[in-house]
């Protein structure tokens, strides 16, 4: 079966990389991240006993249907579009056992220069439209940090409320690599480092403000689609095999929403444009948020 196939990869990996942050000693004392993932890895292993290890940054809930109406709250919330161009590219790499080579064709669409901010989520929870996210401490609140504790049906809801949608697996792949270029990066094939992108090889404890390492920007201006914030994305997860070709989300539900992008407490591997994760949609961590695409 597809997630059975799929998911021991995908969990050594974003484990390795994704614990050590998440029970560092250097975290703040009172940090409920350490107890967060504690009892998130207790209920993955019940809940799928392939996930051998803790930790595993994979997700579902109930969620409202995509909207693609138009957009008077996104000025509001100060959204910044960026449109990308589209075009056919090559998703996936043959490094990953769940994300082999496929040609895919995506339309022009639009994305939101910056995961989103505190901010701006805190003005959908203000507006009645969104509900708070699970904290993780005050070094993660910063107005323009991105919010992170939110859940996959949190994320669409805020995407609902500025008239927008979460980007499908397709698009964030193709937005990531700078417009569908065969490269593993934003930026090309060099490696991250910090002076690109906020990974834990940086040493932070927490999230850096949204666009703080420009020189990692895609082409198009997207800030921070290499680490910062894994970035939920509409698609339920499963091997390329059965997912669309034309850049839509792959619909068939499964028990896993898919996530992307790495973040400030993974190593620079899974920054990656291909890397995948994925996770039970209900999953809210600190290294764990979205951006809206229309
Ligand atoms: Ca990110």
């Amino acid at each position: 079966m597809a997630i059975a196939r799929a998911l021991p990869l995908f969990s050594a990996l974003a484990i390795a990389a994704c614990s050590s942050a998440a029970t560092s000693p250097d975290l703040e004392p009172g940090a409920d991240l350490a107890p967060a993932s504690s009892a998130v890895a207790a209920k993955d292993r019940s809940f799928a006993p392939d996930l051998a290890r803790p930790n595993d940054l994979a997700l579902l809930a109930d969620a409202p249907p995509p909207t693609d109406t138009a957009v008077p709250t996104a000025d509001k919330a100060g959204i910044q579009w960026v449109q990308i161009p589209g075009g056919a590219f090559t998703m996936g790499d043959a490094f990953f056992a769940n994300a082999q080579p496929h040609r895919v064709t995506v339309k022009s669409f639009r994305m939101a220069k910056t995961e989103t901010t505190n901010k701006q989520y805190q003005a959908c929870v203000d507006a009645g439209a969104c509900t708070a996210p699970l904290s993780q401490g005050s070094r993660f609140s910063g107005d323009d940090q991105p919010v992170v504790g939110v859940s996959w049906a949190q994320a669409k809801a805020f995407a609902a409320w500025v008239g927008g949608r979460l980007p499908t697996e397709a698009e964030w792949e193709y937005a990531a690599r700078s417009g569908g270029k065969d490269q593993k990066y934003p930026w090309g094939n060099d490696s991250a480092t910090c002076d690109l992108a906020v990974i834990e090889e940086c040493g932070n404890s927490a999230t850096m403000p949204v666009c703080s390492k420009p020189a990692g920007n895609t082409k198009q201006g997207l800030c921070d689609m290499a680490g910062n914030a894994w970035e939920w994305v509409e698609d339920w997860y499963g091997l390329y095999d059965a997912t669309p070709n034309d850049g839509s989300a792959r619909e068939t539900a499964g028990a896993y929403r898919v996530f992307r992008g790495g973040a400030w407490g993974c190593v620079n591997t899974l920054a990656w444009s291909s890397f995948r994760g994925a996770y039970k949609p209900e999953y809210q961590h600190a290294v764990l948020s979205f951006r809206v695409a229309g």
